[in-house]
């Protein structure tokens, strides 16, 4: 019997000599589990004469404390081999240059809004932007744009069921500042517009303006073409210059289209061939005109008291016009080769 116990110790001392921790685990199923070979001899002792048992009990209860001492001190200290190893092995340089990301940049459309923004701020206006699903009401009959008009046609707007519509310009935001805000009031209101268009190289359903609403006691033309002045300046450059057409529109008398000089030919083109400006020297950008008396009324300022004048710029134009893009659907693609350019 005490042959077996120091045959075991042996055995133990054999296995634990450069022992990895997975082959550490299986010895000790093997000696110390529920059905190892020292559980074994302990479980045998009850079997014995009493005073071998007490001989044979003592060593072999020596012999597992000391199994099991010797297991946990291998164990730990094939860990730290093996870990000591694996970060020798795995080495990381320090010097490899790291991955870069491609820093994003801001769309071409919002650069020129924050031009825009720029100047308005500079010049005292509130910058305020509106819902997309407008009523029926705000989008038109505030805007003296009776049924007939064609831009009521089911074939030009996107109509929901409530007398709710998606705003086909930006002007119902200015009926609502209208409405809660008495005079002065100086707002540029930006954001998407929509019509129903089928997209081609010169439409989209989406687009994006910035209309413009300045009311005050004795509000001029004058003082709309000053502005005027200073925004095709700070957009296009001091060489530019504007020309004002009479036109129509619903909400303002009088009401005016606003040319400036070609940006690509400036202006040279009434001699020579331009794409843009088709020779005429002028390329048209913006609508504009004094504010109805009847779109005052409605909105509750009296036009006895004020009058004001509204504009409305075509961004994505502006945008087209700065930067020469042919195309306003790469304004909606997301592609990257297109927007990396801006
Ligand atoms: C334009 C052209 C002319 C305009 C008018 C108004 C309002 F609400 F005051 F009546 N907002 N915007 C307006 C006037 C818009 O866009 C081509």
């Amino acid at each position: 019997m005490l042959e077996k116990l120091t045959q075991l110790r042996e055995e133990i001392k054999r296995s634990l000599v450069n022992a990895v921790p997975e082959s550490i685990e299986a010895l000790r199923v093997r000696m110390l589990g529920k059905k190892g070979e020292i559980t074994a001899v302990l479980k045998g002792l009850g079997q014995l004469e009493p005073e071998e048992r007490r001989k044979m009990g003592v060593a072999a209860n020596e012999l597992r404390d000391w199994a099991q001492n010797a297991i946990d001190g291998a164990k730990a200290a094939a860990g730290a081999t093996q870990q000591a190893q694996a970060l020798s092995e795995e080495t990381i340089d320090i010097t490899l240059p790291g991955r870069r990301r491609g820093i994003g940049r801001l769309h071409p459309l919002t650069q020129v809004y924050g031009k825009l923004e720029e100047l308005f701020i500079s010049l005292g206006f509130d910058i305020v932007e509106g819902p997309h699903v407008e009523t029926v009401y705000h989008n038109f009959d505030a805007l003296c744009t009776p049924e007939s008009h064609p831009s009521r046609d089911e074939t030009d707007t996107f109509y929901f069921n409530d007398g709710l519509l998606l705003r086909c310009h930006t002007s119902p935001m200015q009926v609502r500042v209208m409405e809660k805000q008495k005079p002065p009031i100086r707002v540029v209101v930006p954001g998407k517009v929509f019509r129903r268009d089928d997209v081609d190289a010169t439409h989209t359903p989406a687009f994006h303006q910035m209309e413009g609403l300045v009311i005050d006691k004795g509000i001029h033309f004058g003082d709309f073409k000053g502005m005027l002045e200073l925004l095709a300046a700070h957009i296009f450059g001091p060489q530019t210059k504007i020309r004002l057409r009479p036109s129509f529109f619903p909400f303002t008398e009088p009401s005016a289209e606003v040319d400036i000089t070609c940006y690509i030919c400036g202006g040279k083109a009434q001699h020579e061939p331009c794409r843009v400006c088709k020779d005429s020297g002028w390329v048209e950008l913006w609508g504009c005109g004094m504010v109805h008396p009847e779109v005052l009324r409605k909105s509750g300022i009296d036009p006895d008291i004020y009058s004001g004048y509204a504009f409305g710029l075509g961004v994505d134009r502006i945008t087209s016009a700065l930067y020469g893009i042919s195309d306003p659907r790469f304004y909606f693609e997301n592609d990257m080769q297109f927007l990396k350019q801006f």
